[in-house]
């Protein structure tokens, strides 16, 4: 490469090339520099707002320069990449991520503190980036920081929205969302203002037959709003790969329309058009597992993959290689079907743009593209209505009628006369209006589907795909079960426990290879090491308190058993057998006799969690855990035996507080309807033991580290169709001790019962469909255990440690192992050395 520039000018670039700082005092000169020029203060007015801005610059400039030798290096290896497409990356914070992947916390830490500064205080000036719901979101930005640990050439591409999900905000016991603007100062992006795609919308087909006798077909007028790059640079931990995650974001397309106002005058309409443009990645769309089918959703969706693939095919055209070798370059990831119009853009690309044939197309399209589902939850299941898609992408919906066509006829042709399979499995509904079913979709562009826990991927092998699973054979469905990253689910959030765990295994290996974790089985019973562990979980738990205090007004002692409970508010979630649960107990310690209160284990119950906004039976289960602390939290006869907290806007960094301090935590779903979960993953990981059904990842946290110590109950999957179908047809009577809960919350006991009229109704009158009353008493037996089972301290702590012990199967590193060899079919790109960073144990 070097040999195509000038000797006299390689000179000059090669001598003044950036040079990664490493030691302190270049930290600090860093620091003092960025805050005397790029923010233009001096140290007399530089507060901690401006000290986080000049050590996120400091840092953000190395990641820059080994971004920039990471990219270089990849384009000349020239092998297969990895593009991970996902509408929602929910990051968190980067400055700690960044200062400890880089190996360089520590100087940082030093060199602030000789600037007048503590690290922690500057850590929480950074906005958490929240593009993202949940679960998904986040697991996308595990999946980046693992694929950049293990050095694979790997994209994210996302939208960057303006608002990223809303702030909560608890008024008198109610959620209120307020708007998340979180780019008034974002150090950690570049904005790409040479790297811009022009996306079309709505227009018309024209088709017609060239002079060789081939169809053809135009997609011509409409509207182009253009597409502007923001990219972000996403560090491995412990090595130089630095991988990039590309962001879209939309604004007004100049040209030739915009003139033709300005010139007429039309002054307002041209500045209108310019803000409907950036209407389309000004916001999240707040709800998880719910599909509303809303118009800017679906142009978020096409926008984002149009210009996410015009870069990738961009790309891929500059190699001069032949189409047909485009899968064995290019692997590209659904994450669930929010970009599904992916296949279809590029089926579009090869045959409209490029001139392939179909078929030649389209084993490239399949062979490009993996899909995986993260939900079987019917309301979940993305549809998008045929007017809708006509009007705002006509010759996609061609292109989907053809994939529809050719698909059902091999259908046909396996399984002749099948009307009613070839009605099931149709990409089209035939309903009113007619829908086009994304998963259907995905399945059919796909060369692989994953589930993301092994009783999710059974469950949609064996109902909602199963007629797919008869066409293409099982082969193509597969599971790759979740996982967390370490780095920033232990080593960031738990730094002393991460210390004692690097002490006694010998470094911080284990964060590159969760399995060394099995070394700490030795220690299930070493006196010493316990205590350790005890006063790191009791110190977690301080901090918590403390944190507690400060937003609730709270107090709650530390010793207390806390148990947590936080996640997306949803019914299937049942956060509202939590909250039973405690009025259960509450309605118990009422009951009890001063000598009996003695006997029973303190406990905290915590919530966290937002609603999306239009789910008005979530935000009533909010407002009851809300209203029912008000009253139990200063029961005198209740005193520290029982507390009740909700704490406000659950997120990324909130979480990297609460996980590490959690003795139990709930992940009670409905059986058959949690994916998986990962904040089990993350708890356990901590050191606190769960209580869960048996659904998603529970089931295997619960092979791996051993069903003594994890408290299941509740009824089965393979139950749940019986118990509705018994609800809805057969005689329903609720559980005796549910009844009094509901008698109490009927009383007015937690204020007017009206506003939970809708919650108690859904179970005593609408068929339960979450079997709340159903798991109740098994809930409540088993809550029991876990009283007894903490009254015994010195078990409890072995129980903690032989599960943190076991829990190496968790790592994202081993799922992202695990699709590069099964779906993507790709190698990491290995660096000379392991890292020319900051190494620090
Ligand atoms: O994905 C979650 C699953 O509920 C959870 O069990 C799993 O562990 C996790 C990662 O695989 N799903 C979501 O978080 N889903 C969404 O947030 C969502 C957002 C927008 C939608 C649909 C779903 O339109």
């Amino acid at each position: 490469v070097e040999a195509l520039i000038p000797e006299h000018q390689r000179d000059a670039w090669k001598k003044f090339q950036a040079k990664p700082w490493v030691s302190k005092d270049d930290f600090e000169k860093e620091v003092v520099r960025h805050v005397e020029t790029t923010l233009a203060r001096s140290m007399f007015n530089c507060d901690e707002t401006a000290a986080y801005a000049a050590a996120s610059l400091a840092f953000r400039d190395r990641l820059i320069t080994e971004w920039n030798r990471t990219q270089q290096r990849q384009t000349f290896a020239d092998t297969k990449r990895v593009y991970y497409l996902s509408l929602e990356f929910l990051m968190g914070r980067a400055l700690d991520n960044a200062m400890l992947n880089v190996g360089l916390k520590n100087v940082a830490k030093e060199g602030l503190s000789e600037l007048g500064f503590r690290i922690e205080d500057i850590i929480n000036q950074e906005h958490d980036a929240a593009l993202g719901n949940g679960g998904l979101g986040r697991l996308a930005a595990c999946f980046l920081d693992s694929m950049a640990s293990l050095n694979f050439p790997a994209w994210g591409y996302g939208l960057r929205y303006k608002y990223g999900i809303f702030k909560q905000e608890i008024v008198d016991g109610y959620q209120v969302e307020v708007p998340d603007y979180w780019l008034d100062f974002n150090p950690w992006e570049f904005p790409r203002h040479d790297i811009v795609v022009d996306v079309q919308f709505y227009g018309g087909v024209r088709k017609y037959q060239d002079d060789d006798g081939k169809n053809v077909a135009v997609w011509e007028g409409g509207e182009i709003v253009r597409a502007v790059a923001y990219d972000v640079p996403i560090p491995g931990f412990n090595t130089p790969t630095t991988n990039n995650m590309r962001l879209w974001s939309s604004k007004a397309a100049s040209g030739e329309f915009d003139f033709q106002k300005f010139n007429s005058g039309d002054y307002e309409s041209s500045v209108a058009d310019q803000q409907r443009a950036e209407t389309i990645s000004a916001v999240l769309y707040p709800n998880d597992n719910l599909d509303r089918g809303k118009e800017l959703r679906l142009k978020q969706q096409y926008f984002w993959v149009a210009a996410s693939l015009y870069d990738i095919v961009r790309r891929f055209k500059k190699s001069k290689r032949a189409w047909s070798e485009f899968p064995d370059q290019i692997a590209i990831q659904l994450n669930d079907t929010h970009p599904t119009l992916a296949i279809v853009e590029l089926q579009r690309i090869l045959i409209d743009m490029e001139g392939l044939d179909w078929d030649e197309a389209w084993a490239i399209v399949t062979n490009t593209f993996g899909y995986t589902n993260h939900t079987v939850l019917p309301e979940a299941l993305e549809k998008w209505s045929v007017p809708l898609f006509q009007n705002l992408l006509p010759r996609h919906l061609q292109i989907i009628y053809d994939i529809n066509m050719f698909f059902l006829q091999s259908v046909e042709r396996k399984f002749p006369g099948d009307r009613d399979m070839l009605a099931r499995v149709s990409i089209i509904e035939e309903s009113q209006p007619k829908m086009v079913r994304m998963a259907f979709l995905a399945i059919v562009g796909s060369h692989k589907v994953n589930g993301v826990a092994e009783l999710h991927s059974d469950l949609i092998r064996t109902t909602i795909f199963k007629d797919f699973v008869k066409i293409f054979g099982p082969d193509k469905f597969t599971n790759v079960t979740n996982g967390i990253t370490p780095r920033r689910w232990l080593h960031q959030a738990n730094p002393r426990l991460s210390e004692l765990i690097a002490s006694k295994t010998g470094g911080l290996g284990f964060l590159k290879d969760l399995n060394v974790l099995n070394e700490l089985e030795k220690f299930a019973d070493d006196k010493e090491f316990k205590k350790e562990w005890a006063e790191i979980k009791y110190a977690n738990k301080v901090k918590l308190a403390k944190y507690i205090k400060s937003t609730t007004g709270v107090t709650v002692n530390p010793s207390a058993l806390f148990d947590i409970q936080v996640k997306r508010i949803h019914e299937y979630k049942r956060q509202q057998l939590n909250i039973f649960g405690v009025i259960h107990r509450y309605l118990t310690i009422k009951a009890m006799t001063a000598e009996e209160r003695k006997k029973l284990a303190p406990r905290v119950s915590i919530f966290g969690g937002k609603a999306a906004p239009g789910y008005w039976m979530a935000k009533t289960i909010i407002h009851l855990i809300n209203n029912v602390g008000a009253v139990v939290n200063k029961d005198p006869d209740v005193g520290d035996l029982l507390k009740v907290i909700f704490l406000e806007d659950y997120n990324v960094s909130k979480a990297e507080i609460i996980t590490p301090a959690s003795d139990i935590s709930e992940h009670i779903s409905t059986a058959g309807t949690e994916a998986s979960g990962t904040s089990n993953m993350k708890f356990v990981l901590n050191g606190g033991l769960i209580i869960g059904t048996c659904d998603g990842a529970n089931i295997e946290i619960t092979r791996e580290i051993g069903e003594n110590n994890i408290f299941l109950f509740g009824n089965l999957a393979e139950d749940v169709e019986d118990l509705r179908h018994t609800h809805n047809y057969g005689s329903h009577t609720l559980d005796p001790d549910l009844v009094k809960v509901f008698d109490l919350i009927k009383s007015d006991a937690f204020g007017d019962a009206g506003a939970f009229g809708a919650l108690t109704g859904s179970i005593e009158d609408h068929g339960d469909y979450y079997l709340v009353s159903d798991d109740f008493h098994s809930y409540i037996k088993t809550q029991a255990l876990v009283d007894e089972a903490y009254k015994n301290q010195d078990e409890w702590i072995t129980k903690t440690i032989l599960s943190v012990a076991r829990m190496g199967f968790f790592s994202s590193d081993r799922c992202i192992n695990e699709y590069a060899e099964m779906i993507w079919n790709v190698e990491p790109l290995p660096v000379e050395k392991e890292s020319g960073l900051g190494k620090e144990e």
